[in-house]
């Protein structure tokens, strides 16, 4: 099949949203079309499309499996989270910077048509308006992983901007998925809650249990890149910074939804080192740029992504496959 992105390369394949990026575009273009690339081996359950052992910190070799394979897209995914980030920052400040940089370089070097490259909620800092929070506004983080992300927004938007290469991003909140877990994020027990609730009927949460931040369920998330990639180049105001979100909850909320379907749910709140993280966050987003300029729209809220997620992972903990 002929993929009109032509090949696609993956960073960070194995991820959270890498890995569910991974099986969506195989299902959109055939696996011949598009390249998993990770430190990390692929799942059992991965389309068997080809794989490359890739650090993104290696220039060389992120060109090379570009000329390669022919790719002429970028999903770049590969990242450390915020909170293992603070764990150790040096990594962080590697990975996520020389990941970007070499990434953009070899967009540019080769002429690649397109790349995606996602920031976060972390960009913002505790000096930020914290209740629907606008996509253009003071951006101090106080993270490792945040100020990253601020940097390679604006290395981003320098690369569309002096050299032309068409580059992409949202700015994520916290994803929830059943697919691979996430890896070392804040917003990390926004998913565990799930398996935990699921398997043991109650979980002990690292954040308070008022923490409201912003949130989004991975078909949304999917949905969110593949409509900005798709826009048209010339209705973009903003290129890397997009602010996009579906809901905003605290833990307190999402254990009383959760009771809806398991109603002896219990929850106790033991906050560590990540409440710090979460305090200097926005709590909601306004996504009105992303709305505007590629029609933004998500489809899930607490209550319909809780459904489904408290289904799904039912189902497999039945079938002996839960995976938690
Ligand atoms: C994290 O918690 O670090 C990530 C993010 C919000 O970018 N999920």
């Amino acid at each position: 099949m002929i993929c009109k992105e032509g090949r696609i390369l993956i960073t960070g394949a194995s991820g959270q949203i890498g890995s569910e990026l991974l099986h969506a575009l195989c299902r959109k273009h055939g696996p011949d079309n598009v390249i998993a690339a990770d430190i990390q081996p692929l799942a059992a359950n991965a389309p068997a499309c080809p794989f490359e052992s890739l650090d993104v910190t290696q220039a060389e070799r992120i060109e090379e499996t570009i000329k390669k394979h022919r790719v002429e897209t970028v999903y770049h995914l590969a990242a450390i989270l915020s909170a293992n980030g603070e764990k150790n920052p040096q990594l962080a400040w590697s990975v996520n910077m020389d990941g970007t940089y070499n990434v953009l370089e070899a967009a540019r070097k080769l002429g690649l048509s397109r790349v995606f490259i996602p920031s976060s909620i972390a960009a913002f800092g505790p000096e930020t308006p914290r209740v629907f929070t606008p996509q253009d506004t003071i951006l101090k983080p106080k993270t490792m992983y945040g100020l990253t992300k601020v940097a390679g927004e604006l290395l981003a938007d320098y690369y569309v901007n002096r050299f032309g290469v068409d580059v992409r991003g949202c700015r994520f909140p916290g994803i929830i998925s059943h697919g691979a877990l996430p890896g070392g994020g804040t917003t990390d027990y926004a998913v565990a809650i799930y398996y935990e609730a699921v398997k043991y009927g109650r979980y002990s949460c690292f954040l308070g249990p008022d923490t409201r931040l912003p949130m989004m369920y991975m078909p949304d998330c999917l949905k969110s890149i593949f409509d900005l990639m798709s826009a048209d180049f010339k209705n973009l105001r903003h290129h890397c910074d997009f602010n996009v979100t579906a809901m905003s909850f605290t833990p307190a909320e999402q254990a009383a939804e959760i009771r809806r379907h398991i109603s002896d749910f219990e929850i106790v709140y033991r906050p560590d080192f990540r409440q710090a993280i979460a305090d200097s966050w926005p709590q909601s987003l306004d996504d009105s740029p992303a709305r505007a300029e590629w029609n933004w729209k998500p489809d899930y809220d607490l209550a319909a992504m809780t459904a489904d997620m408290i289904g799904v992972l039912t189902k497999r903990l039945a079938e002996g496959r839960l995976g938690y």
